[in-house]
């Protein structure tokens, strides 16, 4: 992990990762960039169908929804005004440092202006010195919770032995832990759940040691009402495949037998290769901001229960990023899922700084050194939804080199 300041992290990031920086321009310029060769290079219309690829219903035509927020108001809503929303973390008691970072700058950022309340939950009781030290840096609600047994428990279908071995062979990160294989099973079957999450309809993922880059002058809650979306995002990447090698098959089957579910105007395209193979791709879910109505929904219950049931929670180490991702690429029309690229966001160890940030006077992030959007899934996810949403048009989703791989990934467990 990074312990320096952002500068000296992004400065061993830059070098870290400079030889396949330099291998995905010189890729990327050797292929070329413009709209037409994006689409050849994806094979956006020459996807396989091999056994198992599922029947795909053929696209209906599309409206193209406002991508342009409301306008903006610095001064604060009336508390009517404001959207069922809450900011909500899984957190821990030795978190408290890396999340009081977190806020500070998601209240200077938008929520002094907004007050949306804050719902954090454990699998162990908060202390008072957490609760206190969260309080402290907000005027908002804060709700602390703890989990049920149900909800971070290895099922009891889960084979003892096989399991252990699988832990002990584990070569990729986390995959020695329990209690990451319990997380990632709570986040995604268990968190919109909770009781505490009863009465809001949409909400905002925070974790400890994240970081917002930019004034965010809309409520992006608002924002996913009155524009129909569903499922936001900010960053995506490849996943480690090892972390998820029947993911892709068992999710075939799920849908093999729920074809119904597959939304008509879908971004499954998005989430597979050139072969008709799971590429890996799939949004980071540190940030997302959801209808939880999606999250609710009998057919995403019914995935995850067919998902749970599979035990690649725990024989595996299926994360709830490619999870979420998948059922909302599969479940959920292109025009429900958006793109967020004009919030500056930090995850260890990821930039995601918006074009053109220098310019507006409201970011401190250097959007030279953020490279993810370059990446294989962005483009990718930019491509295919033009195509769905529009497809006449010549206008250009991606100038210049497209990155591959996971560097910035990687980073972290080196
Ligand atoms: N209460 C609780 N929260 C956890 C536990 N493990 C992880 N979390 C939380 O779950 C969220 C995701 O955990 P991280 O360790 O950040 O997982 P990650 O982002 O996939 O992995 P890194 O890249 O290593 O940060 C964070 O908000 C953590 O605080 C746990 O055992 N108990
Ligand atoms: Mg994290």
């Amino acid at each position: 992990m990074f312990l320096g300041g952002p500068t000296v992290r992004y400065q061993r990031f830059f070098w870290r990762h400079l030889p396949v920086m330099l291998a995905g321009i010189l890729a990327g310029y050797i292929v070329g960039c413009n709209k037409p060769a994006v689409r050849q290079l994806f094979s956006l219309n020459a996807l396989s169908t091999n056994e198992i690829q599922f029947q795909q219903p053929p696209p209906t035509s599309l409206t193209t929804e406002s991508l342009t927020p409301a306008a903006i108001s610095l001064e604060e809503p009336e508390s009517s005004t404001r959207m069922r929303a809450a900011i909500v973390g899984l957190v821990r008691n030795s978190d408290l440092f890396g999340l009081r970072m977190a806020m500070r700058q998601i209240e200077d950022r938008f929520n002094r202006r907004y007050n949306y309340p804050y719902i954090f939950v454990n699998d162990v009781p908060f202390t008072d010195e957490f609760k206190k030290g969260i309080r402290d840096m907000t005027k908002a609600k804060v709700q602390f919770g703890t989990l049920d047994h149900e909800s971070w428990k290895v099922p009891e279908w889960i084979n003892a032995t096989r399991y252990e071995q699988v832990k002990r062979d584990a070569r990729y990160p986390h995959g020695e832990k329990d209690s990451y294989r319990k997380m990632c099973r709570f986040q995604s079957g268990y968190l919109h759940r909770h009781p505490l999450l009863r009465d809001i309809d949409y909400y905002w993922r925070i974790e400890p040691d994240v970081e917002y880059y930019c004034d965010i002058e809309y409520d992006p809650f608002a924002f996913m009402h009155n524009n129909g979306f569903k499922y936001g995002w900010n960053i995506a990447m490849t996943e480690f495949m090892d972390t998820i090698p029947t993911l892709w098959n068992t999710t075939v089957e799920f849908v093999n037998s729920h074809p119904e579910m597959l939304a008509t105007n879908s971004l499954w395209e998005w989430l597979v290769d050139a072969n008709g193979d799971y590429n890996g791709c799939h949004f980071w879910s540190n940030f997302e901001i959801v209808d939880l109505s999606f999250y609710r929904s009998s057919q995403y219950q019914a995935y995850f229960d067919y998902l749970d049931r599979s035990g690649g929670f725990f024989y595996e180490r299926w994360g709830d990023a490619p999870v979420h991702s998948i059922a909302a690429a599969l479940f959920l029309n292109a025009t429900q899922i958006h793109y967020f690229d004009d919030i500056g966001y930090f995850h260890p160890s990821v930039v995601s700084c918006p074009a053109n940030s220098r310019f507006s006077g409201k970011c401190v992030c250097d959007e030279s050194k953020s490279f993810v959007q370059n990446g294989y899934c962005i483009v990718r996810f930019k491509a295919i939804k033009q195509m769905l949403l529009n497809p006449n048009s010549t206008e250009s989703v991606h100038e210049g080199p497209i990155h591959y791989g996971q560097p910035a990934i990687k980073a972290v467990y080196e």
